[in-house]
């Protein structure tokens, strides 16, 4: 199943309407404009909360069978707890999902994609465990009200990209800047917040009969050269980055990495603390976690080498992840890159998947997100079009290798809101036009390729369309004009 993606808050606008509370990131665009890149706010953003109409009909477009959206907290709880659930919020995703049945698509929807009610977050944030609670009501009312069309919940967007971002860079919102205590402590609460919504869905909802699982963000990891301590440096990158929300669910011992328990535990000692800045899982915990993902949803982008060596003294801050994880990462320069973080390695994503296959027992896949962003605007964008052949090829090959993927999604459907980069960088296989109060959507070149993909089921390299010449009556507008001109400027020519 081929699908593309999106998520609420990068496409949704409608901001202050229909009843909707206020988000971390509502908060955090008004009271901090300049920490955006082009001081934007998603107040508005590709206005889908209007145009939900259009964004289906590009996805038929396409030609997709998958839509993964997100369902935005505070436009469904406005203050964030389950005793008041807003009727708009529901009729609005009602609508979207009527509107994409109705065309054959089937909706992924995730739960949680960084748009925390602020009031929670003034209450604690994911650094309290009561957000346990919080969490599962919230998914309760959604299984409820959305869960007889909906059959593929993701509950939590990237729980490494959220905590790093928002609680240990500081990046995003709520800007907490704690690497050594908050990006533990928010990892944390994620896993018991996920493992609460999961079986709330299996105790309660068994009956409607659909699927739970969480997205996780993985880029591929290599050593970079093959000496032992490239090699030990890759595994504890993997371990603190990947396994540390993987380990939980889908390890058969359903702990944290135990490299992880030790790097951290070695580090606070170190430091004279009493206790591991990584506060272990009890027993019950880790068999309430354990096995709570009905497939994994992994979003890819990007590779990196790691290694560790003496050049890495003095580098980090102590305490914070980085520290205790000591090592360093980077791309081949001879990678396409996008943005400043996105280098282009294909057969990175083959050699995640099979890597992942072997090390938990041959799960099964869905790619919820994968795609190239840039910072340029236009119609012809070779390099998303290199990136995506490149890409869905290594998917293939991994298929080849026996690994159980079940569909692919490309990130995404359109330009948006790209968080602390605001419209800077651009995702999208439809161009959306921000400066246009119609926020109007034209197919780049990529979204005609992956048409063509979907279409034929052959990557054919020799495929090349022209994202100008498009029959529909806007372009045919657009051509009736320049003929118009050419003819002017003819008899203009006459008059000298
Ligand atoms: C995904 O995260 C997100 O799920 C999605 O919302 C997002 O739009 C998409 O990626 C593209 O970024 O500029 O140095 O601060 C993937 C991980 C999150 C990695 C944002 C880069 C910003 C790095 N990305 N992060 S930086």
């Amino acid at each position: 199943m081929f699908g593309a993606a999106t998520s609420s808050y990068q496409i949704e606008g409608g901001w202050n309407e229909g009843g909707k509370g206020w988000s971390m990131w509502d908060h955090l665009v008004r009271t901090d404009p300049d920490h955006i890149a082009d001081r934007s706010t998603g107040d508005i953003a590709a206005n889908s909360y209007h145009l939900y109409k259009r964004d289906v009909e590009m996805l038929k477009e396409l030609g997709v069978s998958i839509y993964r959206f997100s369902i935005s907290w505070p436009r469904i709880l406005p203050f964030g707890r389950h005793d008041y659930v807003n009727p708009e919020g529901v009729a609005y995703y009602n609508n979207l999902i009527n509107e994409l049945l109705a065309n054959g698509i089937t909706p992924f929807v995730t739960i949680y994609h960084w748009e925390l009610p602020q009031n929670l977050n003034e209450l604690g944030g994911w650094l309290t465990e009561d957000i346990v609670d919080w969490f599962g009501d919230y998914a309760r009312v959604l299984y409820r009200n959305f869960g007889d069309r909906v059959k593929h919940w993701l509950t939590i967007n990237e729980p490494y990209i959220h905590c790093n971002h928002g609680y240990s860079r500081g990046n995003h919102a709520p800007r907490i800047r704690s690497p050594g205590i908050a990006f533990y402590e928010c990892g944390r609460h994620i896993l018991l917040a996920h493992a609460r919504a999961y079986h709330i869905y299996k105790n309660e909802f068994a009956f409607q009969g659909g699927q739970v699982a969480i997205v996780i963000s993985s880029d591929m990891s290599m050593p970079s050269d093959d000496s032992q301590s490239s090699y030990e440096a890759m595994e504890d990158y993997r371990a603190f980055y990947v396994g540390q929300y993987m380990d939980p669910i889908f390890s058969a011992t359903g702990n944290y990495p135990q490299r992880l328990i030790d790097r951290v535990a070695r580090a606070s000692a170190n430091q004279g603390l009493s206790e591991s800045r990584l506060r272990p899982f009890t027993q019950e915990q880790i068999n309430y976690i354990r096995g709570t993902s009905d497939f994994l949803a992994l979003n890819h982008y990007t590779s990196k080498f790691v290694y560790r060596n003496d050049s890495l003294n003095g580098t980090f801050e102590v305490p914070s992840h980085q520290d205790d994880a000591y090592l360093g990462t980077y791309p081949d320069p001879s990678w396409m890159q996008g943005g400043t973080w996105l280098f282009a390695y294909p057969p990175g994503l083959y050699k995640l998947l099979v890597h992942f296959k072997e090390k938990y027992n041959n799960l099964t896949v869905y790619v919820t997100e994968n795609g190239f962003g840039n910072y340029t605007t236009g119609l012809d964008d070779e390099n998303r079009v290199t990136y995506l052949r490149g890409y869905i090829n290594s998917l293939l090959d991994a298929i080849d290798a026996g690994v159980d993927i079940r569909g692919y999604c490309a990130w995404s459907l359109m330009d948006n809101f790209e968080w602390a980069t605001g419209y800077t960088m651009r995702f999208g296989l439809y161009q959306v036009d921000f400066d246009d109060a119609n926020r109007t959507r034209t197919p780049r070149k990529s979204a005609l390729v992956y048409k063509e993909i979907i279409r034929s089921r052959v990557i054919d390299p020799t495929y090349n369309p022209d994202p100008h010449a498009r029959d529909d009556s806007n372009s045919a507008i657009v051509v009736k004009t320049s003929a118009l001109f050419i003819l002017l400027s003819a008899f203009v020519n006459t008059l000298f």
